[in-house]
């Protein structure tokens, strides 16, 4: 795998040691507008069927599922408490946009997340784009057992990046930034600005007809991957 990963690095100019911290010229964060920002800075309960709105208070997403979200301090204002472990499944869908898909280019798929040690003993789907069988791809970030990773697939393949280290433990109870970084030539794990795990890879078109979904990949499913803990700032950012 090292080697091959080694051959597609040299097929597009990479740096020498392409997982390796030591990278350079690679993004670790994109400077473009974002395409979309949830802020839950509204002091409110959202059920199933509210509306959820984006930083400029256009509504763009829709609460499904059984289970309330509820308003906490966040990591920016205010932010959104997902449901327990017996408080049933709910997640925020903001409709297929192709704004939110990033074809051949750059993407950022970005989250402030707050949780505990209890809380992340399980795997929680945060931000994703699709199913893993989704036509067109799919981008997912996740955070399993308090690790993120981040699941980028598209017409060349599927990317799993997961940051396995201490470093990049987020379940200590304070909020932290979360992101997962599509560039060209690679596929990364921010933590707190800081590449914490990376992977590279050749972009590939990345485009399908699913909604946006955040805090778990379908409510309607036991197996949703639901997120019970806190999260804020939903942003996704798509470059050249
Ligand atoms: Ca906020």
């Amino acid at each position: 795998m090292l080697a091959a990963v080694a051959a597609l690095a040299g097929t597009t100019g990479a740096a020498p040691h392409p997982d390796g911290p030591a990278a350079a010229a690679v993004p670790t964060a994109l400077a473009a507008t974002p395409v979309l920002r949830l802020t839950f800075d509204e002091q409110v309960s959202w059920r199933s069927g509210s509306v959820v709105l984006d930083g400029a208070g256009s509504a763009r997403g829709t609460v499904v599922g059984r289970g309330t979200l509820t308003s906490v301090g966040g990591g920016s204002g205010r932010g959104v408490r997902y449901p327990c472990a017996t408080c049933g499944r709910v997640v925020v869908e903001v409709p297929d946009d192709p704004a939110l898909d990033p074809g051949t280019g750059d993407l950022e798929v970005a989250v402030d997340v707050r949780m505990t040690r209890e809380e992340s003993r399980r795997t929680m789907n945060v931000v994703q784009k699709g199913y893993s069988n989704e036509t067109g791809g799919q981008y997912k970030l996740q955070v399993d057992y308090g690790r993120p990773s981040c699941v980028i697939r598209s017409s060349r393949g599927r990317v799993l990046v997961e940051a396995t280290s201490t470093t990049a433990d987020v379940a200590d109870g304070a909020w932290h930034h979360v992101a997962c970084v599509r560039t060209a030539s690679h596929v990364s794990v921010l933590v707190d600005g800081v590449v914490r795990a990376r992977r590279a890879a050749v972009a590939g078109v990345l485009a399908n007809a699913a909604p946006l979904r955040i805090g778990g990949k379908n409510a309607t499913s036991a197996s949703n991957d639901q997120y019970r803990a806190e999260l804020d700032e939903v942003t996704i950012r798509i470059g050249g």
